[in-house]
């Protein structure tokens, strides 16, 4: 066909001065995405960005929150207008943020656009947003995003074709004007790759040993078509072991973000008696997961430093790994592991994409995040079902309970006690005021000293790139003690309603016979130190942090 042909309009459009995307994707409230033009005048930013979109394959998907579809159909016509050749979408709109990396690698797509809000709220009152990711399958990294964002303020139009919905419900080839869509299955390419990581016939003994019990729990968001797919129809988990499994557009009214908050249901169902053994759960668009065992819950940090001490234990990493890479406020646990394994560690930014550079240059095969993220280099984002499974060939081959693993891993590298506390939805002005009052001190801070704890530097965090040399500075601030205790803070780039204060703690604690203390009671000193450095309370007037993990 023709271009001529076609029904293409030039849509005349003013900028939003609001598009830049933050630590992952464009977040926004689906009131907003919903004004006009608001959504069209960001993807076309998107496409203006790529030196062409002629002759492009796009990987379209998203998490199947409430206006999912709507942008998926509105997307397509762009993709269409401006000369995309072929658009792969996921069945119903559904494509979890690790399916979408997979597919793009797979198929050697050019970019990938996601959908999702990640562990935002969704529903017509929620959030909506919009990650897009590059052609090694990651998220874009920030000179990408920040030409996207210098673009959309500067846009004045972008390029739609006039046509009907198509049916993205079926799996198949369509033509869209010049463009091709194919529905694609939103699960056999990414189960597939992961059976090349894993060892599939030893979970499967395991998941059908009648003495092992796993609970899932899909929160309803992403992950369930994955979840029934894998853990039941391929490995033989009875029925029933996926919880929450339909995906709905606001989550059943929860908050899909897998932790000891937010996955409530699951967690009372593991700290019960008689509890399964193994317990899970995934966020909104299934890249972060949480491990629990039988009344036991894993820290993330830990989770990565536990995958890293048994990676041989996994057919893929049998004969070792690259490295290690976690990102700046995650504890330093895996730390003390690849230094035993003489393996590298790389302390990066917060958010995935600055894992990209270290996954393809070879530098790392692991990465994790404290945000209850953890992943490699099969893909090139975080990856809930991954992680789950890592951790079923873990317990497979050890045949140990997660607990007995957690606590041997503390007794041979030493215990980080961990937390983060998180005050949402603070008052910009006030949550800059605990950020700049901190950084004002960084210079004074060596040396001083509060009980038995001395800080050993305080600074502001700053990255360069090993790989491309790029720089990211102001990426938090750090205060080290002496005994290798720290404390983090800095502001989230995620969040949709003022700003949230994150503020990480962590303690080593190589004691054996001081390992099993209460987190918060471990952390406790380092918990008033931040305040009386900080001035958390009295600057944002709250008594207490509204999350802590
Ligand atoms: C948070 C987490 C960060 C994670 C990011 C995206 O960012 O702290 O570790 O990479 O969310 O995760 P922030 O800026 O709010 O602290 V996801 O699963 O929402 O894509
Ligand atoms: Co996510």
């Amino acid at each position: 066909m023709n271009t001529d042909t076609l029904n293409v309009s030039t849509v005349e459009s003013k900028p939003f001065d609001d598009q830049r995307p933050g630590t992952s994707g464009l977040r926004k409230s689906v009131k907003e995405f919903q004004q006009p033009h608001y959504l069209e005048n960001f993807i076309q930013s998107i496409f203006d960005c790529l030196a062409t979109c002629v002759g492009k394959t796009l990987v379209l998907g998203g998490d199947g929150r409430y206006y999912n579809r709507q942008a998926i159909q509105i997307i397509l016509r762009m993709a269409a207008a401006n000369g995309f050749q072929r658009v792969m979408v996921g069945c119903g709109g559904i494509l979890s943020t690790p399916a979408t990396s997979c597919v793009i690698r797979k198929y050697q797509a050019d970019c990938g656009i996601i959908l999702s809000a990640s562990h935002n709220p969704g529903g017509p009152k929620g959030d909506f947003g919009v990650k897009f990711n590059i052609e090694n399958g990651g998220p874009a990294p920030e000179k990408v995003t920040e030409a996207i964002f210098k673009r959309s303020k500067e846009i004045t139009q972008y390029k739609i074709l006039q046509s009907a919905d198509l049916d993205i419900d079926k799996i198949g080839t369509q033509p869209l004007g010049n463009l091709t869509v194919e529905v694609i299955d939103s699960v056999a390419d990414h189960q597939q790759l992961l059976e090349s990581v894993f060892d599939f016939d030893q979970i499967q003994a395991l998941l059908t040993s009648g003495k092992f019990r796993m609970c899932f729990d899909a929160l309803h968001a992403v992950t369930g078509p994955y979840a029934h797919a894998i853990y039941e129809n391929r490995l033989g988990a009875p029925s029933g072991t996926v919880r929450s499994g339909i995906p709905l557009e606001d989550f059943g009214g929860g908050h899909p973000d897998p932790n000891l908050v937010y996955a409530h249901e699951l967690v009372e169902i593991m700290f019960a008696k008689n509890a399964p053994d193994f317990g899970a759960a995934s966020d909104g668009d299934g890249d972060r997961n949480m491990i629990l065992g039988n009344n036991f819950f894993v820290t993330p940090s830990d989770s990565l430093a536990i995958m890293t001490a048994n990676h041989r234990l996994i057919p893929r990493y049998k004969d070792g790994i690259h490295g290690v890479a976690r990102s700046m406020p995650t504890s330093k646990a895996a730390d003390r592991v690849a230094e035993k394994l003489k393996v590298s560690c790389f302390e990066t930014p917060t958010g995935w994409k600055f894992f990209g550079n270290l996954l393809d240059a070879r530098l790392a095969s692991l990465c994790g995040e404290e945000s209850f993220g953890t992943g490699a280099d099969h893909i090139r984002e975080k990856d809930g079902s991954w992680s789950v499974l890592y951790w079923l060939n873990i317990l497979a081959a050890r045949k140990e309970s997660v607990e007995q693993i957690v606590r041997e891993h503390w007794l041979t590298f030493g215990r980080n006690y961990y937390s983060r506390h998180d005050y949402e939805e603070v008052e910009s002005e006030r949550a800059h005021a605990v950020v700049d009052g901190l950084r004002a001190q960084l210079s004074g801070l060596k040396g001083r000293k509060f009980g038995q704890d001395e800080i050993e530097f305080g600074d502001d965090f700053s990255y360069t790139d090993p790989v491309d040399s790029s720089i990211s500075d102001k990426q938090g601030v750090r205060i080290n003690f002496t005994d290798g205790s720290r404390i983090v803070l800095r502001l989230s780039g995620t969040g949709t309603h003022g700003a949230t204060i994150r503020l990480y703690l962590e303690r080593f604690e190589p004691d054996r016979l001081r390992q099993n203390r209460q987190t918060q009671e471990a952390l406790a000193d380092l918990i008033d130190i931040a305040d009386e450095l900080g001035q958390i309370r009295k600057l944002t007037g709250r008594d207490k942090p509204t999350v802590i993990t």
